[in-house]
């Protein structure tokens, strides 16, 4: 961080300095926010997008960037990141990758179990398949997002889940904190966490009140019904049902439609015909519940362990999203399946729905939903289906009671009913008997609060009753630190201090220093010997706690591929390495202008008793970049050339620069024939005009400034590299 505690993008995010001072911290702003500057054809490398928003400031570009000049252009929809690996210092690094890969949107999922707690925890201690939601942990998060906003130019939503008895006690720790978005769905406590059903009704009404105050995304529960039930694709009627409910439910209490977000996920995928059913469900949706905003999502049901998998199902469903319009793109990685999360699968994710939202961009234009064929039926019959089962509901005397007959949940295509919903009783669940009618003369002296509040008249707001709420006032609220001596975050991050500070570099999968490595291994053998083989090999290799991860048999005899992780204990010191020079390459198009400007010739071959020529050909040859790309104009002389043959091919043709490839090293006979071909120039009198480079698989920029040229370009190099030395260097040394 920098003097201002800016973030600097050359440093990691100092943590504990996050830390320091949070009993005093505030939100800067509240509300959720969209990406800015979509809805109109923008720019950007030459080419024209439809559906692109405002660039960030800072990011990193997509691999393929390389050839379109590094652009990082930004799709329209807020793109989410669920971040939740049980330690929230460390996922603030995580959320600052997230952020320069192109995520707007930080969801970070709570600890296991918390939904049953009955009111907020306090201090920050480790969670389990999440992190514990506290105001330390919301405080120093929206801290750090402050930050991590200012630094890649875009705002940032945080995010989490309103639900459980503590519901609205959770709303309001998140309008205090200026959390920008949560879910909130009082059938999802009825459903799967046994709330009773009145005190889930009552609690959400207070709970959306409060979100609405502060303009808050709203993100319902109805896709729980396709992760959960048994043929997730047969509650699509269901799930149109659950949206409506928790959509009117919402807007009387007062949100605006345009806060709240149907989550929708396609119901199925391959190997099912996906593509159809998925497509259905999602024009009936968008069809029913015009105005509302459409938060897309993966279906986690279909999410195994298989990363390619996942992201082919990814691809699909974004497909959908370009196809039927989102608001909103959440991205899931195979940590789904895996139980593990990990940095780079999160950061994977966020670049699938990047890549493949702008490759979609502008799809709308080209290709159109045929509405009057089989599609439209589809949709039709799923509207159908879905206005019959709410006409039941309202048959059978109402909502509670259809849950309390099983209607939700079941597996059977409506009006089908497979028997296997989830059933709960209106009088019971956690909570029960709890909600009692409020008295004529009660009152609450606080701004946000749904309901009967007998205030005395000429009141301009309640809380000036108490000289202000904790909305109004936030000096009242109260920050409480760690309560646990042991488990808290100072603690584990006092755990790692020595490490961080020495700056010694171990791998790591979520947590500082966790030392955690993936290895990947095909191996000649069946499924069950190939994991144990894997394991086995892993341990040998020094690995310890391993755990295969994945496996996929490639044939039931042939072999398996298996991926799995374990602890690699290994430091480096980054002072004891030697790292190569950074060459940064000038772009395509200014080499080629420089070129065009100031013709450029060389003069290449490979060098002593040496008939290699592959690489050098590669460097030269247009068809895979080389150097003629450029406009370069290119004599090569072949293979086993005589220096003397290339420096006088070099003044014959006035080259800029000699090319000399050399890959035999035994005997050091690469060196001697490069420090003769400075010889030989020096000889003749043109060592001052021309540039000499090496090249060839153990050539190093050190090796050829040891022999006396100019450069050296090793293993890996591409056309573009050498092109660009050769422009640059020529101008320094010749400025015209
Ligand atoms: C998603 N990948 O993005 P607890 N309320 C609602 C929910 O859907 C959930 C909770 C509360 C998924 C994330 C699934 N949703 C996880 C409407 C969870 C969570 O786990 O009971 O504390 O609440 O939707």
């Amino acid at each position: 961080m920098t003097a201002d505690h800016g973030l600097d993008p050359g440093r990691k995010i100092d943590v504990e300095r996050i830390l320091e001072g949070l009993e005093h911290y505030r939100p800067r702003r509240k509300g959720w926010r969209w990406r800015e500057g979509a809805g109109a054809p923008r720019s950007i490398g030459g080419f024209v997008y439809l559906q692109a928003a405002e660039p960030l400031r800072r990011s990193v570009p997509l691999p393929a960037a390389r050839n379109f000049g590094g652009i990082d252009p930004q799709p329209d929809l807020v793109i989410s990141a669920e971040i939740a690996s049980g330690r929230f210092e460390d996922d603030i690094r995580r959320m600052r990758m997230a952020a320069w890969h192109g995520a707007d949107h930080i969801m970070v999922i709570r600890t296991a179990g918390q939904s049953h707690f009955d009111g907020l925890l306090e201090g920050t201690p480790e969670g389990v398949g999440g992190v514990p939601i506290t105001r330390k942990q919301l405080r120093a998060t929206r801290k750090a997002l402050d930050l991590i906003e200012d630094e890649v130019g875009r705002p940032i939503n945080l995010h989490s889940y309103v639900s459980g008895v503590a519901g609205p006690e959770m709303a309001v720790l998140f309008a205090e904190e200026g959390v920008n978005g949560a879910h909130q769905d009082p059938q999802y406590n009825v459903l799967y966490r046994n709330v009773n059903m009145v005190r889930s009704f009552v609690d959400a009404a207070v709970a959306k009140h409060i979100m609405a105050s502060q303009g808050m995304l709203q993100i319902d529960g109805a896709h729980n019904a396709n992760a959960t039930a048994r043929q997730a694709w047969k509650v699509m009627p269901e799930v149109l049902v659950q949206h409506a409910v928790n959509c009117e439910f919402s807007v009387r209490v007062g949100m605006d439609r345009g806060n709240i977000a149907l989550s929708t996920v396609p119901p199925a995928a391959p190997p099912a015909p996906s593509l159809r059913i998925d497509l259905a469900h999602a024009v009936a949706v968008r069809q029913l519940f015009e105005g509302f905003r459409f938060r897309a999502q993966m279906n986690t049901r279909y999410i195994e362990s298989d990363a390619r998998e996942a992201t082919v199902t990814h691809v699909l469903n974004l497909l959908v999203t370009r196809l039927t319009g989102a608001d909103l793109q959440s991205t899931i990685t195979p940590d789904e399946g895996r139980n593990v999360p990990w940095h780079s699968n999160t950061v994977a994710a966020v670049d699938t729905a990047k890549q493949a939202l702008l490759g979609m961009d502008g799809l709308g234009e080209v290709v159109t939903l045929r509405l009057d064929g089989p599609l439209g039926d589809m949709v039709r019959e799923l509207k159908e289906r879905a206005v019959l089962f709410m006409e039941e509901i309202e048959k059978v005397g109402g909502y509670f009671e259809a849950v309390s007959r099983g209607f939700f949940v079941d597996s059977g295509y409506y009006p089908e009913r497979a028997g296997d919903g989830i059933a709960r009783d209106p009088l019971g669940g956690v909570g029960a008997g709890t909600v009692v009618r409020r008295d004529e003369d009660y009152m609450a002296p606080v701004c946000h609060h749904f309901g009967h509040n007998g205030l005395p008249p000429g009141l301009a707001k309640p809380c000036d009753l108490i000289g202000g709420c904790t909305l109004c006032d936030p000096g009242k609220i109260q920050y409480i630190d760690e309560l646990d001596e042991e488990d808290n975050a100072g603690a584990r991050l006092a755990e790692t201090a020595d490490h961080r500070k020495a700056g010694l570099i171990r791998p790591e999968v979520q947590w500082y220093g966790d030392g955690y490595v993936m290895m990947g291994l095909f191996l000649p053998t069946r499924l069950e010997e190939a994991t144990c083989a894997a394991a086995e090999m892993a341990r040998r290799a020094g690995l310890k706690g391993v755990e295969v991860i994945h496996a996929l048999p490639m044939h039931p005899a042939e072999g398996t591929y298996v991926e799995l992780k374990g602890v690699l204990e290994e430091d480096v010191d980054p002072g004891s390495l030697r790292l190569p020079p950074v060459r940064r390459n000038l772009g395509e198009d200014e080499i080629r202008m420089e070129v065009a400007a100031r013709p450029m010739a060389i003069v290449a071959g490979t060098i002593g008793q040496d008939e290699h020529s592959a690489g050098i050909r590669e460097i030269l040859d247009i068809k895979h970049g080389g150097l003629e790309k450029f406009g370069i104009k290119c004599v090569y002389l072949g293979t086993s050339v005589p220096v003397e043959k290339l420096v006088d091919a070099a003044i014959e043709t006035g080259a800029d620069a000699i090319l000399a490839s050399t890959i035999i090293t035994h005997g050091d006979i690469h060196r001697v024939g490069l420090r003769k071909l400075r010889d030989a120039c020096v000889e003749k009198g043109i060592r001052d005009r021309v540039l000499l480079v090496a090249g060839g698989t153990q050539i190093t920029d050190e090796i050829a400034g040891e022999c006396g040229l100019d450069a050296g370009f090793g293993r890996g190099t591409r056309g573009i590299d050498v092109a660009s030395f050769l422009v640059r260097k020529r101008s320094e040394r010749r400025p015209n």
